[in-house]
């Protein structure tokens, strides 16, 4: 699962015409563990290929890209694809216990999916906060993009670059219309373009990722170097003037923060007006160390049970979308509303796997609702909403405070037994995850090398509780 496997394998789709012909792309990855010291501390890592981060993927729209893993760990693990769309084949989603088995360690296994209806950047979990590096752009060339892809487990970070202004230009792999921001904000899972024009005395600027979390202050630098510039060679960071203090926090109140709940998909890409379904998840701490949506804690052992996307009695009650509860068909529109139910103030950067989702509204104070429109019509909160030009990214957040809310709502396009869950690990860990079981009435059938895999036969007691 997630938390054994965490290199990072960044992807660039690219749109392209459909007079290209598609192809298909093979890589080979033995994950394996290595000890490695790149910030000066060592520590053991699993890489891919010997390699941390992994190996890149590019691939046009319409390419079939199949990844043959080689595990030699001696850990379970699997490869999950971060914002990729499983359109066809949805036991390619890399989640041990609802999309396949666990790769046992030393076994093999063929991911094999075609890049659809999306492009931009996408990634497979890491875990040494963001990715990042220096960066130099050609001499002469007027605006820079940089991709930031937070791959981490805890911070919450705040992106900077010393002396310029940028334009955040996508998220989550999705154009925005442009924002231009002096800081932009990147959360847990999310990934953010920036447009940096270079229009300054040629030099070498500092790149800021800064930790908004109060535990520790941190700060990560990259440079940003203009050709035309001096090589850069001392240990020190370049001397240039930040936007930031060390926390993240702005050093002037007239500089521009990025504002997510403004990042409008370009071209627009209105969700639709009503929705067919709606699931209602509060977030509640049950015990030192475990996380609830609604119910209970989805405990980890469920990774080992038998994949839920075939087998039904694998599912519990922490599956939504099962028969018993009415099916979400194919094509059908779905709202979820999230609710800080927890007297522990914490971020929850939610992730939301396959169909992506319009963040509609956010509010405070509890959502006693049944349902969006009924808090439309009884509750008044009209104004805490946005059918227009909502954002639309495969995650969302819930604030920090209890009462907070957040609805999300999207249109299951292909069928898929998604995870949502809370990209805080440690309260993924303690069970802040759900299944959605997405239009499975119209799931293809999964191919028997997907269900003949060597696996554990563990069969814990399926009962829902307390985990400590
Ligand atoms: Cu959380």
């Amino acid at each position: 699962m997630a938390l054994h496997a965490r290199q990072i394998i960044f992807f660039i789709f690219s749109l392209t015409t459909l007079t290209i012909a598609s192809r298909i792309r093979r890589y080979n990855f033995t994950i394996s563990s290595k000890w490695s010291a790149a910030d000066g501390h060592g520590r053991p890592l699993f890489a891919i290929n010997g390699q941390s981060p992994g190996p890149l993927i590019e691939a046009d729209e319409g390419d079939e890209i199949e990844v043959f893993v080689d595990n030699q760990l001696g850990a379970e693990t699997t490869i999950h694809w971060h914002g990729v769309y499983q359109v066809d084949k949805p036991w390619n989603d890399g989640v041990p216990g609802v999309t396949q088995y666990s790769i046992q360690p030393r076994d093999t296994y063929l991911y094999r999916f075609t890049v659809q209806q999306q492009y931009g950047s996408y990634f497979y979990h890491g875990h040494f906060g963001p990715a990042f590096a220096d960066v130099q752009p050609k001499q002469g060339q007027e605006w820079i993009w940089i991709n930031f892809i937070h791959s981490g487990a805890h911070h919450e970070l705040q992106i900077s670059v010393d002396e310029h202004e940028f334009f955040v230009v996508a998220a989550d792999g999705e154009f925005v219309h442009p924002q231009k921001v002096h800081v932009a904000n990147c959360n847990l899972g999310e990934r953010i373009s920036i447009l940096v024009r270079l229009d300054k005395t040629p030099g070498d600027y500092a790149i800021r990722v800064t930790s908004l979390r109060e535990e520790q202050v941190i700060q990560g630098i990259g440079i940003l170097r203009y050709a035309a510039a001096q090589v850069y060679r001392g240990a020190e960071p370049p001397d240039t003037t930040p936007w930031v203090h060390l926390n993240g926090s702005l050093i002037d109140r007239t500089l521009v923060k990025m504002d997510e709940m403004n990042l409008a998909p370009y071209p627009k890409r209105p969700p639709p007006p009503t929705a067919d379904h709606t699931l209602k998840f509060s977030v509640n701490m049950t015990g030192k160390s475990s996380w609830a949506l609604n119910i209970g804690p989805h405990q980890a052992f469920r990774q080992q049970l038998p994949p839920l996307l075939w087998e039904e009695g694998s599912r519990g009650v922490t599956t939504y979308g099962d028969k018993a509860q009415g099916l979400m068909k194919n094509g059908s529109v779905v709202d979820i509303i999230f609710s800080n139910g927890a007297n522990v103030s914490s971020q929850h950067p939610f992730h939301k796997h396959n169909n992506k989702a319009w963040i509609i509204g956010t509010g405070t104070g509890g959502f006693p609702w049944a349902s969006v429109e009924d808090a439309i019509q009884n509750g008044g909160v009209v104004d805490r909403f946005n059918f227009v030009d909502p954002p639309l990214r495969d995650g969302c957040r819930l604030g920090n405070e209890t009462g907070d809310w957040t609805v999300i709502r999207y249109q299951i396009t292909f069928p898929a037994a998604s995870m949502l869950h809370c990209h805080m690990i440690h309260h993924f860990a303690a069970g802040q995850q759900v299944v959605i079981l997405e239009g499975v009435e119209s799931m293809a059938p999964i191919p028997t090398d997907v269900k003949d895999r060597i696996h554990s036969n563990f069969q814990p007691p399926l009962r829902y509780g307390p985990l400590d």
